[in-house]
């Protein structure tokens, strides 16, 4: 046996959960790569061959890198200005209704060429690169015509070739009704699936198809249900921004579809809880959005955990409701607002973030599995949840470079 590289003198959360230790720790550990893959994860006193080459570690702990598994990363211009508003009194909803939020963002993105695009987009990237993010999610969804979620799906596209890391897409397109169909949302819904979805499928620039179910300010669960078996068609799989602002019964209808994830989830009831653990739908918690709109209702942890259910843990990454740059945060609001352990807040970004994606390549230590890992200056893994705003990471590989 020979690698082209090992990592030693380092500690290992495998995140592979054993019994009484959920995070499948390794202490004195050793991590080997062979052609972009683990070749061999295990205790240094065990290592079977030598390498090609050698990083020490200093004590650092290794996790898999990290997966951002919902993020709006590509997007024109900001909504500071809607903060302020905010701030003066109005409500998140109040706003969307007068015409600002999402579709404000939706004016300044089909005003923007992919150049600009990817220009706004990359200082967003590398921040969250920087914590040891290795996997990243990006939805279209501020477009809402073909020519737009396409500008915005390729620039999705191109971060990816631009930067050391695996970018997922996602057609968002039932994400709002565009101005030019006013008053006619299921037209839009019908122009989705019928147009929007086809094409952006046949050229290739999406991984997934997600939707908005809401009652008050998105769409309806028949009209989301077009989109998705539009999505079907095309061979593509779901997922769905899903009970966020009220219980729309969205959970159930992302289980109902076996969509990959179900995201946000704060008003999911029981039984669609529990619906969506037995057909395998990840649940995706977004603390920065629950901070950022100051939500209050909690997601049902509880019921999550009675369920089974798998947690995931992203930053939601968009100009309205969550701009969030770091998902070393998302650790500790996780955590500190939803009560999360520390096992689950890292599961949570690591092996669930990639089942919320549909990759069973990544996400834990394993042999077989691609070398992405993210090195941490840190005690214990602890620490990665506990600190407000530190960045304690200190090397990332993303297949195994
Ligand atoms: N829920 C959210 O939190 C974001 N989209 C969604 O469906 C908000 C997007 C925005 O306000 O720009
Ligand atoms: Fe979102």
């Amino acid at each position: 046996m020979s690698f082209d590289r090992v990592w030693l003198d380092a500690h290992l959360c495998t995140m592979q959960p054993r019994e009484g230790d959920p995070l499948g720790v390794i202490e004195d550990g050793a991590v080997a790569a062979k052609d972009g893959r683990i070749a061999w994860v295990g205790r240094r006193a065990d290592l079977p061959a030598s390498a090609a080459a050698t990083t020490r570690c200093d004590g650092t702990w290794i996790l898999p890198g990290l997966i951002d598994c919902h993020t709006h990363l590509v997007f024109a211009g900001n909504r500071a200005r809607e903060f302020e508003m905010r701030l003066e009194g109005a409500s998140y909803e109040e706003i969307a209704r007068a015409g600002g939020g999402i579709l404000s963002t939706v004016r300044a993105t089909r005003a923007a060429d992919e150049d600009s695009l990817v220009a706004a987009a990359l200082p967003r990237l590398d921040a969250l690169l920087a914590e040891g993010v290795t996997t990243i999610e990006v939805k279209s969804g501020y477009g809402l015509d073909l020519a737009t979620e396409a500008r915005m799906l390729r620039a999705a596209r191109r971060l990816g070739r631009d930067r050391d890391v695996a970018v997922l897409t996602t057609c968002l397109a039932a994400h709002a009704v565009p101005p030019e169909f006013a008053g006619r949302r299921a037209a839009f819904a019908r122009h989705v699936a019928d147009e929007i979805i086809p094409a952006i499928a046949a050229e290739g620039l999406a991984d997934a198809v997600d939707g908005f179910t809401d009652s008050a300010i998105a769409f309806t669960a028949e009209e989301t249900g077009w989109v998705f078996d539009a999505a079907r068609r095309a061979g593509l799989p779901v997922k769905l921004h899903a009970d966020q602002l009220r219980d729309d019964e969205g959970a159930a209808l992302a289980a109902r579809y076996g969509a990959l994830s179900a995201d946000h989830i704060e008003y999911a009831n029981a039984a669609g809880i529990s619906a969506m653990a037995q057909a395998g739908t990840v649940g995706v918690l977004l603390p920065g959005a629950f901070y950022f709109i100051r939500e209050t209702h909690l997601p049902d942890i509880a019921a999550m955990r009675a369920a089974g259910l798998r947690m995931a843990l992203a930053t939601d990454l968009n100009p309205g409701s969550s701009p969030a740059l770091s998902l070393l945060m998302m650790l500790n609001m996780g955590c500190t607002l939803f009560r999360l352990t520390v096992a689950e807040a890292l599961a949570g970004v690591t092996r669930h973030a990639a089942a919320a994606l549909g990759l069973a390549d990544r996400g834990v230590l394993a042999p077989g599995l691609r070398c992405d890992l993210a090195l941490f200056a840190v005690s214990r893994p602890a620490e990665l949840c506990y600190w407000i705003g530190r960045n304690t990471c200190v090397g990332r590989v993303v297949g195994g470079a």
